[in-house]
């Protein structure tokens, strides 16, 4: 594993030009925060993804009502300008053919705009192999700005994500690093010893989950703090309602932003 270096590291030692940009990012704006922008207009949503603090915007954006060629054209937009990735919470989850479908064309046209989508393996490596032929296309133009986080881990009460589905999850990561650049997990995964920085492998860990105020919701989510979770392992944390629905949303922010840091810089001190 790779955790225990800092990102600059990580960055320059990564060869996935996405991966690199990422940790770049982090670098750069002192922050491993995602925002979850579980928002439901366009404008609500372009207003959350302004600002200095997040090196990731997570949207999902089947809940936007409106949304239209400028909800994608407004987060190409603030993305640039703000420098930082989209990850699109997809979870897609069906057969290789359909969801080449849905990830790439269909009404969503996830692909032409989120640099990052999740997805879950529960029907096997068909989707992995069908997701990594889409962005390998010698006509897909975006190859090198786009990866996939495998959700190996949930945060759900009694989710069925765990132990030899979580290895799972692992060694298809494995097969295919140039597409699969990491995981949505609770933990550092596919360590064999967690500070042997010696191995080629470097998987992003995204944690969700995360609320500084909160234990959890009524309908099963459970949270623990940023720091916590990067003390576990996570490299991004990625905050929802903890952020989006405190009473100052920029103060949370910047709050969440320098606890996950703050702990980051912390767990890669030489
Ligand atoms: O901070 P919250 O609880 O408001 O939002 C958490 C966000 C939501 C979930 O759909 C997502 O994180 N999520 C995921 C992801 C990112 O894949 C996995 C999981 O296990 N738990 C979880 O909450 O947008």
């Amino acid at each position: 594993s790779k955790s225990s270096l800092t990102s600059a590291k990580r960055g320059e030692l990564n060869t996935h030009p996405l991966v690199k940009r990422l940790f770049d990012i982090a670098e750069t704006k002192l922050s491993n925060l995602v925002i979850s922008a579980d928002l439901t207009d366009t404008r609500s949503l372009l207003e959350c993804a302004r600002g200095p603090y997040i090196a990731v915007f997570k949207t999902h954006i089947d809940l936007v009502s409106d949304f239209s060629e400028d909800t994608v054209q407004g987060l190409k937009e603030i993305s640039k300008e703000h420098n930082f990735l989209i990850f699109e919470d997809r979870k897609l989850v069906d057969i290789g053919h359909t969801v080449q479908k849905q990830y790439h064309g269909g009404s969503l046209r996830i692909s032409e705009w989120a640099h990052i989508v999740n997805l879950s393996v529960l029907g096997g490596d068909g989707i992995v192999e069908a997701l990594t032929q889409t962005i390998e296309d010698p006509g897909f133009t975006h190859r090198d700005e786009r990866g996939f986080l495998i959700l190996a881990e949930m945060t759900s009460r009694g989710n069925l994500a765990t132990g030899s589905y979580t290895e799972k999850c692992v060694e298809m990561v494995r097969k295919c690093p140039r597409s699969m650049i990491g995981f949505v997990a609770t933990q550092a995964l596919g360590d064999v010893a967690p500070s042997d920085a010696s191995s080629d492998e470097d998987f992003v860990i995204f944690t969700t989950g995360i609320n500084m105020a909160s234990k959890g919701d009524k309908l099963g989510q459970q949270y623990q703090t940023p720091a916590a979770a990067v003390r576990r392992g996570a490299d991004f944390v990625i905050a929802g309602r903890g952020i989006y629905g405190a009473a100052d949303p920029v103060e949370a922010a910047k709050a969440y932003q320098k606890d996950g840091w703050d702990a980051y810089r912390e767990r890669t001190k030489s």
